[in-house]
């Protein structure tokens, strides 16, 4: 079987983590599926309450260690790390597209994504400065250093089952924090694979435990792991209701949150963009990882003069798409992850229909053995409610507009904030796009789509997006505390403000 080729590829075929996935899975492990057949591909043993509390007080013992490690040194481990995965980047992209239905290219692409992070890591590792501050009184020093924060709880969701730890964990580690990770049930056996890569390199150099895992339903794990003070920094990426439930819990105990929810991603095209190009990102970003990323392009707004012909144009492209085994050279859309996602997504093009949507591309689910369905273009009139939720699958919406203010309203009026774009040649349409009155988004870009961001820039969006940044830029700074330091070098008591107080 191809995941026991696999697992022995990665080294991970003894792993204790690892069961056999015959029959109904036996109380204590679950079967993660692969999507493209409904089959069970393994199964992995899920943490209980005693192994919960066990990984959480080991990690704080780690940490107690780690954090004394030279932030260089650190950097090194990470870069040994990207040196693992690239030499593993072809085996670990190959269970992306088994376990969560991924075609190849993006498999391998998430990989990579891990790998870009981790190489900016090792940059950050000597770069992890403060600032120094004249001070006001004589003989004093002020200035600012990061030190690390402790362990870091990762939640990640399945879209993105390895590149998400990629960019919290490489980070973490540099800025001297052990990470628990608690991957999706959806996707354990990437999360296993990839933290038993990490967590190789990590012990060889001399330090085991700074990766570890707590693999367990929200119940048992995620409740214990967010609601632990010992851990003072969560980070989740996954829906707007699973963040609100995060953000509750962890505000309640004063702790902080790092949160990349959902998105609901436009893009407009104006009257004067090149549309060869436009069409080409729309549907990578509609129907790319099957319209599962929370970058996809959701709405697309068009300017009404140019509305029939482009949309037209993409439909064309649309009937061109190949649907199937991820894996199978030519394929662009894999399988959406699970039955449930294929009910949502025909609810919702029911929903659309029932609202005065009309469907122009497929519509339905494809017969046959896995959660495949057919990337979808619906006219919208200019309400279309169902058009406001983020439906996870390859739906794309298209409204039709008049003047670029009405554009950028449309745009704006969803709850989420993460991305969008805009495609035009006049550049005081692009800068009114950027400008404060434009785009509420944390990401927003010109002549390209909504969804393939690069790892050296902050992600993360706004609004029900949960105001997070993760990744490149100065992101880094949520996983460290800061600390203001003043200095006497005089000889006598000097107060700020002047005070005097003898
Ligand atoms: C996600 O869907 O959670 O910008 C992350 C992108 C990818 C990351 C997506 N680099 O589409």
């Amino acid at each position: 079987m191809r995941f026991q080729e696999i697992a022995a590829r990665l080294g991970i075929d003894g792993d204790p983590r690892l069961a056999p996935a015959e029959g109904e899975p036996p109380p204590g492990v679950a079967h993660s599926e692969n999507p493209a057949t409904g089959e069970p591909i393994a199964g992995v043993r899920l943490d209980d309450a005693a192994s919960c509390e066990r990984t959480i007080a080991q990690s704080v013992e780690t940490f107690r260690k780690w954090r004394m490690v030279p932030a260089p040194a650190r950097g090194q481990v990470v870069r040994a790390i990207a040196d693992e995965l690239r030499r593993h980047r072809d085996a670990l992209g190959e269970l992306v597209s088994l376990e969560v239905g991924k075609i190849r290219a993006e498999g391998l692409g998430e990989v990579q994504e891990t790998i870009d992070v981790a190489d900016f890591a090792v940059g950050l590792s000597r770069q992890l400065h403060g600032l120094t501050m004249p001070s006001e009184r004589p003989d004093h020093r002020l200035l600012e250093q990061w030190h690390p924060l402790g362990p870091v709880g990762v939640i990640t969701a399945f879209n993105f089952p390895n590149a998400v730890w990629g960019w919290n964990a490489m980070l973490a580690a540099v800025c001297g924090d052990v990470t628990i990770w608690k991957p999706s049930l959806l996707a354990p056996l990437t999360a296993v694979a990839t933290n038993a890569i990490a967590e190789r390199v990590a012990a060889a150099a001399g330090h085991p435990g700074v990766f570890r895992l707590l693999i367990g339903t929200d119940d048992v794990a995620g409740e214990r792991l967010v609601a632990d003070r010992r851990v003072p920094l969560i980070s989740a990426t996954g829906s707007c209701r699973m963040g609100r439930r995060v953000g509750e819990v962890v505000a309640r105990r004063l702790g902080r949150t790092l949160l990349e929810l959902g998105g609901n991603n436009a893009v407009i095209v104006h009257r004067d963009a090149d549309q060869d190009l436009a069409a080409k990102y729309v549907v990578f970003g509609a129907v790319g990882t099957a319209g599962q990323r929370c970058t996809s392009t959701r709405r697309l707004i068009v300017h009404e003069e140019i509305a029939a012909g482009f949309t037209a144009r993409l439909v064309a492209a649309y009937d061109t798409i190949r649907v199937g085994d991820p894996l199978a050279e030519g394929t662009l859309v894999g399988p959406l992850i699970s039955s449930r996602a294929v009910e949502g997504f025909e609810a919702a093009v029911a929903k659309a229909a029932q609202q005065g949507g009309r469907v122009l591309a497929g519509g339905a689910r494809v017969a046959g053995r896995g959660h495949f369905v057919r990337p979808t273009i619906i006219r919208a009139p200019d309400n279309l409610p169902i058009a406001m939720e983020e439906t996870f699958a390859p739906i794309l919406y298209i409204f039709a507009y008049k003047d670029i203010e009405q554009a950028i309203a449309m745009q704006n009026s969803v709850d989420q904030g993460l991305s969008s774009a805009v495609f035009t040649s006049d550049v005081r349409v692009s800068e009114r796009f950027l400008s404060a009155a434009g785009s509420d988004c944390g990401i927003a870009n010109v002549n390209l789509g909504t969804s393939g961001a690069e790892i050296g820039g902050a992600f993360g969006g706004e609004k029900d997006t949960g105001g997070g940044r993760e990744s490149g830029s100065d992101a880094w700074k949520a996983y460290m505390r800061r600390q203001t330091a003043t200095i006497n070098a005089g000889a006598g008591m000097t107060l700020a403000q002047g005070i005097r107080f003898e």
